[in-house]
């Protein structure tokens, strides 16, 4: 008795224990039972009495002990899946507009044959501005624009996030020898005001092609493939004069919006905004390499020329799908990034 009643009944296995030992067929209070013949008659009733009570007191303990069990259970078993109700929607993502214009952009210029690159974000001097043949005293190396990370006056390795992707076409121009036909893409970064049409980061994306007798006229005519691929057949592109330290002749690249009359823009909606009423949006810089550029990346300039160009990734995708402000790109709003969806 002491021992049904003292047995601890917590676990299951404890309860299957319990059960084995006091109330299965084979358990202890059984055995009891099957000695009752060996008990002298006279006695009999008396022990068969009190080995009954046995029986009760452990059936009783057994019973609640497995009532405790399932009930504790109860709140964690799930309730039985109905496989007739509908499904729950679920939100498909999106993949993120700038993605998409990246991804656009590659495939428009592996038509023409350029393959991609990547450089580094954290870039040095030599290859950011050195090689690019800006002077040491160039505002662009100033504090105000450029996010140094690590500054060594007098020297020529300052360490920076870089300004431009016109760094990566210092390195593969280290690395390859001509012809070489190339767009890098990229993230960018300068310490600037963030408003509507500017941000502290952004994308670009290089283009660089250097091969013998290469010329000006090539750099019009694949930016002129690339406008209207791009934003359509009707697009015009418009080269205005310009100056880079690493291109000679360079240019600014404006595409025409369709605001030849107001509210007839296919590209700001007659909105004004992106083209400031102008009819036209300027998207990148380009030029010839200049020649100090090429020697400098140790290519022979007097049998080589070639053409550069970068542009702005928010600014073209601005364009592409009537985004009136480059800070929704980094602020993460599902609402925004949800009218992707189908394009992804
Ligand atoms: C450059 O960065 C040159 N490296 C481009 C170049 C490459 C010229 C090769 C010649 C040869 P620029 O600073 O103008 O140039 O920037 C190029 C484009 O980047 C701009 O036309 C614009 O589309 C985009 N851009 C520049 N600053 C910002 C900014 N703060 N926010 C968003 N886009 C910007």
């Amino acid at each position: 008795r002491q021992e049904i009643v003292s047995a601890s009944i917590e676990t299951p296995a404890q309860l299957e224990e319990f059960r084995i030992g006091y109330v299965g067929r084979k358990g202890k209070v059984a055995d009891l039972f099957a000695g009752l013949r060996d008990v002298p008659a006279e006695d009999r009733r008396a022990v068969g009495q009190e080995l009954n009570e046995l029986k009760q007191l452990a059936q009783q303990r057994f019973d609640e002990g497995k009532a405790t069990m399932e009930q504790g259970q109860t709140s964690d078993v799930p309730p039985p899946l109905d496989l007739t109700l509908p499904v729950v929607p679920k939100e498909l993502g999106a993949r993120h507009p700038l993605s998409l214009v990246r991804d656009r952009i590659v495939e428009v210029f592996a038509r023409i044959g350029f393959s991609v690159a990547e450089g580094p974000e954290i870039e040095d001097d030599w290859h950011n501005f050195s090689a690019l043949n800006f002077p040491p005293d160039h505002p662009a190396r100033d504090m105000q624009d450029t996010f140094f990370i690590e500054r060594n006056p007098g020297q020529d390795n300052d360490i920076a996030l870089r300004t431009h992707t016109s760094s990566v076409q210092v390195r593969m121009m280290e690395r390859h020898k001509p012809p070489i036909r190339m767009i890098m893409p990229g993230r960018v970064f300068r310490n600037e005001a963030i408003s509507a049409r500017a941000h502290c980061y952004f994308h670009q994306v290089e283009g660089l092609y250097i091969a013998e007798n290469v010329s000006m006229a090539d750099l019009k005519q694949t930016l002129y493939y690339f406008a209207r691929e791009m934003f359509g057949p009707q697009t015009q592109v418009r080269f205005r004069p310009s100056f880079f330290p690493f291109t000679e002749p360079s240019a600014e690249i404006d595409i025409s919006c369709g605001l030849r009359q107001p509210g007839t823009c296919q590209i700001c909606g007659g909105s004004e905004n992106i083209c400031k009423g102008t009819g036209w949006i300027e998207i990148g810089g380009a030029g010839m390499v200049d020649p100090n550029v090429l020697s400098n990346c140790g290519i022979d300039p007097e049998r080589y020329t070639g053409f550069a160009f970068g542009m702005g990734i928010e600014r073209i995708t601005m364009i592409k799908y009537r985004i009136s402000d480059i800070r929704l790109f980094s602020e993460n709003d599902v609402r925004f990034l949800q009218q992707f969806t189908s394009l992804g």
